[in-house]
C-alpha cells in the first residue's frame, strides 16, 4: 500500500516534519479495536498501540487516535506490536456527542466528505437527517445526502424537498447500491485521493454501496432483521478501506445514539442547560430559530451548545 494511496500528500508530509529523522514512520489508522488499533504504512499493515505518554498527554478521549488518523508510528521493534506516539493535526473529525454518553466519540478523523445515507422504504426520518447533518456541519467534512434503494419504489419528490430543506448546496443522489452503474455519480467525490465516509441508520446499505465503490466484497451486509434500530447491526466497526481506483471508504456502524433521542433527554431537566440559556433571549417566546438576540443560538455558534442536543430540544418542545 503506498501512502499516496492512503491519501498522504505533501500537507501531510510538512506536518510530519517534526517527527522526522527520528525512528517514526508515517502510517494511517485503519481499523480500531477495543484493545489495538492496525495501522497501514508504505510497506505493510500492522497492529499497534498507543504509548503511555500519548495517552497522559492526551486531555480528552477524542485526542486518541481514531479511523482515519495520521500518525507518527514507531515499527523499529522487530517482534512487538507498534506504538503511535503521535497524531498529527487533523482536518477534520467526525465526533458524536450523545448526550446521556460520558464523553464525546471520535468516529472518523481526515474525512474529506462524508455521505449520509438514508434510504427508500420506510428509513428516511427529518430530524435524524438533521442531527445527522449537524454532526457532518460541525466536522470540517462536507455533507453529501444518499437516498438509496431507489429500485424500492422512486417517489422522491416529497422527500426531496425535505431534504432540500436541511441545507443549502448540498448534494443529493438517489441511488441504487446494489447497481453499478447507479453509483458511478459518486466517483466525482473520491477524486484527488480523498476520504469519505459512509454514515447512516442500521439496514440502508452502507456496507453494499462501501463493496460497490470498492468494486469487491470486503464488507460483509446483511437483511434488517429488526425494524425498531435496536436489532443488531452487521456492521459493528468502523474500517478504512482502500480503493484500487483511488480514494478511501470509511464504513461505520449504525449509530445507535443519533437514532433516536436518548432516554434521559426525553424526561422533564434534561434540557436545563438550555432553558437556563433561554432566558436570555430578548424574547420569552423565542424559538431559537431566527429570531434576534437569541441566546440560545449565540452558545450554539461559540461552540459551548452542539447544534444536535438543540435540534433534540426543539423537537421535543414540539411534541408537547
Ligand atoms: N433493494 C435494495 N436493497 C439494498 C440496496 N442496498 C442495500 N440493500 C440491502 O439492504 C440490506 C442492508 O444492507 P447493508 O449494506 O448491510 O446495510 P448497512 O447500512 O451496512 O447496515 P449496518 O452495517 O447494520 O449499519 C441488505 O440486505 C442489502 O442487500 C439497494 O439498493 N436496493
Ligand atoms: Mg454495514
Ligand atoms: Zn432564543
Amino acid at each position: 500500500m503506498s501512502l499516496k494511496a492512503l491519501g498522504w500528500d505533501a500537507r501531510w508530509q510538512e506536518k510530519f516534519g517534526a517527527y522526522r529523522g527520528d525512528r517514526l514512520v508515517p502510517a494511517r489508522v485503519v481499523a480500531e479495536h477495543r484493545s489495538h488499533y492496525r495501522i497501514a504504512t508504505e510497506e505493510t499493515e500492522i497492529s499497534a498501540g498507543t504509548t503511555g505518554r500519548l495517552r497522559n498527554t492526551s486531555d480528552q478521549r477524542t485526542d486518541l487516535p481514531g479511523v482515519g488518523d495520521f500518525v507518527a508510528a514507531d515499527l523499529s521493534e522487530r517482534d512487538s506490536p507498534a506504538t503511535i506516539e503521535a497524531v498529527l493535526p487533523r482536518t477534520s473529525a467526525l465526533i458524536r456527542k450523545a448526550s446521556g454518553k460520558p464523553e464525546p466519540q471520535l468516529l472518523a478523523a481526515n474525512v474529506d466528505v462524508v455521505f449520509i445515507v438514508t434510504s427508500m422504504g420506510g428509513d428516511f426520518n427529518l430530524p435524524r437527517m438533521k442531527r445527522y447533518h449537524a454532526l457532518v456541519r460541525q466536522s470540517g467534512a462536507a455533507p453529501v445526502v444518499l437516498v438509496n434503494k431507489s429500485d424500492l419504489e422512486n417517489n422522491v419528490v416529497e422527500l426531496a424537498s425535505e431534504i432540500e430543506g436541511l441545507g443549502h448546496d448540498m448534494p443529493v443522489h438517489v441511488i441504487s447500491a446494489r447497481v453499478r452503474e447507479s453509483v458511478q455519480v459518486l466517483e466525482q467525490y473520491f477524486a484527488g485521493y480523498r476520504t469519505v465516509a459512509l454514515i447512516g441508520s442500521s439496514g440502508v446499505g452502507k456496507s453494499t454501496l462501501t463493496n460497490q465503490l470498492l468494486g469487491r466484497d470486503a464488507q460483509a451486509t446483511q437483511e434488517v432483521r429488526d425494524y425498531d434500530g435496536r436489532g443488531r447491526h452487521t456492521t459493528t466497526s468502523r474500517q478504512l478501506l482502500v480503493r484500487s481506483q483511488g480514494g478511501a471508504i470509511i464504513d461505520t456502524p449504525g449509530l445507535r445514539g443519533l437514532e433516536t433521542l436518548d432516554a434521559t433527554e426525553a424526561h422533564a431537566g434534561a434540557f436545563d442547560d438550555i432553558e437556563g440559556l433561554a432566558l436570555q433571549c430578548r424574547f420569552r417566546n423565542c424559538r431559537h430559530d431566527t429570531e434576534p438576540d437569541c441566546a440560545v443560538r449565540a452558545a450554539v455558534a461559540r461552540g459551548d451548545l452542539e447544534v444536535a442536543r438543540l435540534s433534540g430540544y426543539i423537537q421535543q418542545a414540539g411534541a408537547h
